[in-house]
């Protein structure tokens, strides 16, 4: 008898600025409900799933920033019913926010994600690492993407915990573009990535058709699942917040790389799988025995170089 896991992604509808974290709260403790209605023992909310992604604006006042945007402790007071609810049901869960801490004698701020047990435990953090968009204003842009601003790139690493009967490692939205964050967490043995995302609709830098960026989501998804052998869970906060418009398309990706489940909204919606954990099996065993057919000698590169330069070899 193969292992089950019965997960959930809860994907969230609109936080506009107007929001806040009690209403988030509300939203999320309903989801939660919902997917124990459905069985799942194991729930990924989305990154920063207790304000409107506010890297979309240019604020001055850190000061304001702090308040709105930013958990100093986690759970506080106006976040708690989640934690309490979940610990409840005995219900583990995935859930992304902006992590003010004082490190190093000093402040500091990160775009993170935690894992909490069925008993309430802190399991593991992880802090995001390919931060994508932009430091400085683009005042002649329609919408910022300020990520390098408001956050510090992840100090934790790719790290993966035992969770839940399972090796469950985590990402944030933007590292789902990056195939070596995956094979970081595969090469740890890595069952179930858990992963929250915030997608623009629409592109800051070109004008790129909407469906086009759907499209790498979803191939993406299903190649890294794939070459690394591992379910996938991949929650959005999505829909208009505020007139901006985010992508849904949660999904629920097998180790085969197929699609076990999609959410259909731009809504609070909660899509389920009783994932088989031993479904990544034969895959380890063969095609993807990374002990077996990996030749690391040969991809230096990808350590030592970051960008790319060209370096045509200059013979046969
Ligand atoms: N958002 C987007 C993401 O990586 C983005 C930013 C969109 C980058 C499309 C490149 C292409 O899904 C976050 N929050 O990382």
């Amino acid at each position: 008898m193969s292992r089950h896991l019965k997960i959930a992604a809860a994907q969230l509808g609109p936080l506009n600025l107007a929001d806040t974290r009690t209403t988030a709260t509300k939203r999320l403790v309903k989801m939660l409900r919902d997917a124990h209605s459905m069985g799942a023992k194991f729930v990924v909310f989305p990154e920063l799933a207790f304000s409107t992604f506010f890297p979309r604006y240019w604020y001055e006042d850190q000061a304001e920033t702090d308040r709105k945007f930013y958990e100093a402790t986690i759970p506080s007071a106006e976040t708690q019913p989640l934690f309490d609810e979940a610990k409840k049901l005995g219900i583990g869960f995935y859930i992304g926010y902006g992590e003010l801490t004082q490190e190093e004698g000093r402040t500091r701020r990160f775009n993170t994600s935690i894992l909490v047990g069925p008993d309430g435990t802190l399991v593991g953090k992880y802090r995001k690492i390919h931060l994508p968009g932009h430091a400085e204003h683009k005042p002649k842009a329609k919408f910022q993407h300020l990520e390098k601003k408001y956050f510090e790139v992840g100090n934790l690493g790719f790290r993966v915990w035992n969770f839940m009967d399972a090796i469950t490692g985590m990402m944030i939205c933007n590292d789902r573009r990056w195939p070596e964050a995956f094979r970081v967490l595969a090469l740890q043995g890595a069952e179930i990535v858990a992963l929250g995302f915030n997608t623009p609709s629409e592109n800051l830098d070109y004008p790129e058709p909407p469906a086009l960026r759907v499209h790498h989501h979803l191939i993406t998804a299903q190649a890294m699942a794939y070459q690394n052998a591992i379910w996938l869970v991949e929650a959005a906060k999505c829909g208009f917040e505020d007139g901006n418009r985010m992508f849904g398309h949660s999904l629920i990706v097998s180790p085969t790389g197929e699609i076990a489940a999609k959410s259909l909204s731009e809504e609070d919606e909660v899509i389920c799988v009783n994932a088989d954990l031993d479904l990544a099996t034969d895959l380890k065993r063969t095609v993807f025995n990374f002990a077996a057919h990996r030749r690391p000698e040969h991809y230096k590169l990808i350590v030592e170089r970051v960008g790319a330069e060209v370096t045509p070899a200059d013979e046969p």
